[in-house]
């Protein structure tokens, strides 16, 4: 018998595996934790189409389906950590919030990727203000990029200060320790994110590596961050530890044939 730490992801799959479930798994692997997923949905981004994302969401019944399994088969101290990624329309946000309001998660890590290239703008909407309504005030922990960041603060973010300004109210509107990333999207060397669980505000610093985001950077981050508090690290320690974890991914990064390089977690 093991006692290796279990973490749940509630992720869509990208095909090409650069980022969703797929990188969830993988960091959980890298970093030692028995990872289970419960898909959402599938994305298959489109060579023909300048790599367009095709998106098709998985019926909510069978994402019931999938969550009815996991917690029947683990008991709640035994999987007291979920990850929840990319959910993709209103009716997976419903039934996502019903099942975290039944089981109520220790930790509950939110990756509140918002906007998915090639959904429609209408529904894309609909889907943000459903995750902001419904989704958010259930999260422990929150990581928006640069982008969520400005959207879940109403703020426009320029510098570090700003980003502090809106890690501090997107704690403020949903209580959770937030790590806010500046990543490429901040002037200056340093690839910046921003810790703030209420009393602590702390600057995680890496250099940049290049100009351009790496895919399945926020997933590997956000992952990691499960992946710790799994293990048992404070919100702080998580923080860190991931953002080790994502740098030594994007150094080592993968190539392909599609035009973004992907976070490696293996040879981390
Ligand atoms: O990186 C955001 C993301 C998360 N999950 C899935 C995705 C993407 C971006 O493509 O496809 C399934």
């Amino acid at each position: 018998m093991t006692s290796v730490p279990l973490a749940l992801t509630i992720a869509g799959s990208e095909a090409t595996g650069g980022a969703g479930a797929q990188a969830d798994l993988r960091t959980f692997a890298a970093l030692d934790v028995f990872g289970i997923v419960a898909l959402t949905c599938i994305v298959s981004f489109d060579p023909q189409a300048d790599w367009e994302h095709r998106f098709v969401p998985v019926e909510p019944q069978v994402i019931s389906d999938q969550l009815e399994a996991i917690t029947s088969a683990y008991a709640p101290d035994q999987l007291p950590t979920v990850k929840i990624g990319m959910l993709g329309t209103p009716a997976t946000i419903e039934t996502v919030a019903g099942v975290l309001q039944q089981r109520q998660f220790r930790q509950v890590v939110l990756d509140p990727v918002l906007i998915c290239k090639g959904q429609e703008p209408g529904a894309a909407l609909d889907t943000d203000t459903a995750l902001k309504a419904q989704i958010l005030p259930l999260a422990t922990f929150v990581t928006p990029n640069h982008f969520e960041a400005e959207s879940l603060s109403g703020m426009t973010i320029t510098s570090v200060e700003e980003l502090t300004e809106a890690a501090r109210r997107i704690h403020e509107t949903s209580g959770a320790v937030v790590l806010a990333k500046g990543g490429v999207h901040l002037p200056g060397d340093e690839a910046i994110d921003v810790f703030y669980d209420g009393t602590t505000t702390e600057l995680l610093a890496a250099p940049k590596v290049g100009d351009v985001a790496v895919a399945g950077a926020g997933c590997t981050l956000a992952a990691a961050v499960t992946a710790r508090l799994a293990h048992g690290d404070s919100p702080l320690e998580a923080a860190r530890a991931a953002k080790e974890f994502v740098t030594a991914g994007i150094r080592a990064r993968l190539a392909s044939q599609a035009p973004f390089d992907v976070v490696c977690q293996q040879a981390v």
